[in-house]
């Protein structure tokens, strides 16, 4: 220690600190940025943009560049300030130094940035540099060029002058560790671009670009795409609405500090039955939503009611009108800034802050308030659609309370199609959801009756997308999916909340052919749990079975295949030193077509099968694939299919 002391500019009691915590930030990653999958893979990228997003908002950049490298590594480069690169005298070292390899070290030698994003963790850059095998920043600041390496976040060398430049701005470049993320260190456009896209509506004015160095356009160009918002949230909500009919002609929209905090929001009505409301608080989605989603429901309710019960449009319609028929067919995207955010709930993404509640509130009266008043036709249109919604819902309680019925009965009260398990215990217990009664008859002789039940759907399940609430509850197959999973709808303080206390299956796999049809049906199905049984999904307990496509055979050899790359591969094993010919390759066309061994060795036996888990990891996006894929308009959902088209793989 005492000889480290004599040389502060190697390694001093400080360094040994710093170490430990990015030490620590390698021992357990998972509590720094979640996970070690893609997820926290693409979280690392976040965290960097964070920190310009918080430079553009503190209004000095107005550009962030992401680029993906050929080798997987990333660049965040922006046009701010520029790190600060100067000597911090309490620590004897460079701020840049500081920010890279101290954990939280943003706020601590600068109180005045008033740092409002900062990622879901908000755990700073410093985690990212621990968790990368390399990482570069580049500062162009004060007419200079500064430089610093460090391996595994440990600098290579102290911060040094490069060169002159005559703007300003920071350059991070990160490869991301294979000892760390051991599942993929392999980046997804569409992932990193989707969240880009979220930005850049929730920062209006900053331009976002992302390159693929990877991929090039088919006209030799690189793979790019760039988001810019002027409009802010109301060109958010115009997005999401893209593929439904809206009902008045522009989203109704608000920016302001109301009470000292920062509240942006847009909202507006479609044709649909649904409700679509996401909010964010510091660009972080809390997708348990929490006081500012409460105060905006409840602005909106208390200036609606009031204006429904004034105009008299309600004296005729002989229902009571409750909160949640202000919502029905209602898109909103509400964003607050917080400065001492509580996150709470499950996944720490519901906003436990009492104050911005009545913050949201007070907006959305003031904005809703001016709008009826100055545009009454509207005003009629939407009230219209709430007592339509009411008169639905009355027919809605009727038909919930039969589903509520049926799974009280339980035990003797489950469906006759239903192939239950023989165990009790949800966490073994699997089901199959199966397309049609002859691949479901197969699944059953195939699985193990310990622990895997087997249900299987006739046909196509209805469309929730489009149909109105009392129609799902009404529906034969939706029913019985409710009884066979005992979940029922309505709980003691909320009669539409979805009750999972006597859940029996912990894992809910969907098992559809692998054909178009099958990703069709599956599609439905998902459809139906995002929309009412999301909680099913955001516990993980949603699984999609991937049964193979070929089954590739030469005389009492055999292989299945799952890709085109593998069918090939397996030819060629097979033929050995024969004839391409001799080796025979059969399609399966539906889950029909295989035996009920070969159902279990490839899609159920949990040794060999892959299952998908069905993840939400952008809640806004997948609204919006869903209602595109399943509403109305059909020339965008034929766009998405087209593109999607080797297997319409919804990473939803
Ligand atoms: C603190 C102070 C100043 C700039 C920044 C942080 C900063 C951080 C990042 C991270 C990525 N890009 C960034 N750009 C700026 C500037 C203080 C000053 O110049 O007075």
């Amino acid at each position: 220690m005492s000889e480290e002391k004599k040389n502060p500019g190697t390694y001093s009691a400080d360094n040994i600190q710093v170490l430990e915590g990015l030490e620590a930030v390698r021992k357990r990653p998972s509590m720094y940025i979640g996970d070690t999958g893609p997820k926290g893979l693409h979280h690392l990228v976040y965290e960097v943009v964070d920190n310009s997003i918080d430079e553009a908002v503190a209004g000095y950049c107005t550009e962030i560049f992401v680029t993906i490298h050929k080798d997987n590594s990333i660049s965040v480069k922006d046009n701010g300030r520029g790190i600060p690169t100067g000597i911090n005298k309490k620590e004897n070292k460079s701020a840049l130094e500081l920010v890279m390899t101290v954990l939280h070290a943003g706020g601590k030698f600068d109180k005045d940035t008033y740092k409002v994003s900062g990622g879901l963790h908000g755990v700073g850059v410093s985690c990212v540099n621990a968790l990368s095998t390399h990482l570069k920043a580049e500062v162009h600041r004060e007419g200079k060029i500064f430089h610093q390496e460090y391996e595994r976040g440990k600098p290579m060398y102290e911060v040094k002058e490069v060169g002159k430049s005559d703007v300003t701005g920071t350059i991070v470049t990160f490869t991301p560790d294979t000892e760390i993320f051991t599942q993929t260190v392999v980046y997804n456009y569409d992932t990193l671009a989707n969240r880009l896209r979220e930005l850049a509506f929730l920062n209006k004015g900053i331009r976002l670009t992302l390159t693929d160095e990877r991929e090039t356009n088919d006209d030799g160009s690189q793979k790019s795409d760039e988001f810019y918002s002027e409009g802010g949230l109301k060109e958010f909500v115009k997005f999401l609405d893209g593929n439904r009919t809206p009902l008045i002609p522009e989203p109704i929209y608000l920016e302001g500090i109301k009470q000292g905090i920062p509240v942006e929001l847009a909202f507006q009505y479609n044709d649909t039955y649904s409700e679509n409301v996401h909010s964010y608080v510091n660009n972080i989605n809390t997708i348990e939503g929490g006081s500012h989603v409460a105060g905006f429901r409840r602005g909106l309710t208390r200036i609606l009611k009031k204006y429904a019960d004034d105009s008299g449009l309600l004296k005729n319609s002989k229902v009571e009108v409750t909160g949640d028929d202000f919502r029905e067919g209602l898109t909103a995207v509400i964003s607050v800034k917080v400065a001492e955010p509580q996150f709470e709930g499950q996944t720490k993404t519901k906003l436990g802050n009492t104050e911005v509640m009545g913050a949201v509130d007070v907006a959305v009266g003031e904005i809703l308030g001016v709008y009826l008043e100055e545009n009454p036709r509207e005003a009629k249109t939407i009230v219209q659609k709430v007592i339509i919604a009411a008169q639905a819902r009355a027919a809605a309680r009727k038909a919930r309370d039969l589903v509520q019925r049926k799974t009280v009965m339980s035990g003797s009260g489950l469906p006759g199609k239903l192939a239950d398990c023989a165990s009790n215990d949800p966490a073994l217990c699997e089901i199959f959801f199966v397309e049609g009664d002859s691949a479901g008859g197969t699944a059953k002789q195939g699985r193990d009756r310990n622990y895997q039940a087997i249900m299987p759907l006739r046909g196509k399940i209805l469309n929730v997308e489009k149909a109105m609430e009392h129609k799902i509850y009404e529906n034969e197959e939706i029913k019985n999916m409710f009884t066979a999973l005992g979940v029922s709808v309505g709980t003691e303080e909320d009669p539409k909340a979805l009750n999972t206390a006597k859940l029996r299956y912990h894992k809910i796999i969907i098992m559809t052919d692998a054909d178009v049809d099958g990703s069709h049906i599956a599609t439905l199905i998902l459809t139906f749990y995002f929309r009412y049984m999301r909680e099913l999904i955001e516990k993980g307990y949603v699984y999609i079975a991937t049964p193979p496509l070929y089954l590739v055979k030469k005389g009492k050899d055999s292989e299945y295949a799952w890709t085109e790359d593998q069918r090939l591969a397996a030819i060629q094993r097979l033929k050995g030193a024969g004839k391409e010919d001799s080796v025979h390759v059969q399609r399966y066309k539906g889950l029909g077509e295989m035996n009920a061994e070969q159902l279990w060795d490839t899609t159920m036996n949990p040794e060999y099968r892959t299952l998908r888990q069905v993840t939400i990891e952008n809640a806004a996006e997948c609204d919006r694939v869903f209602s595109m894929l399943m509403g109305d308009e059909v020339a965008p959902r034929r766009e998405f299919i087209e593109r999607n088209a080797r297997y319409a793989k919804i990473d939803i």
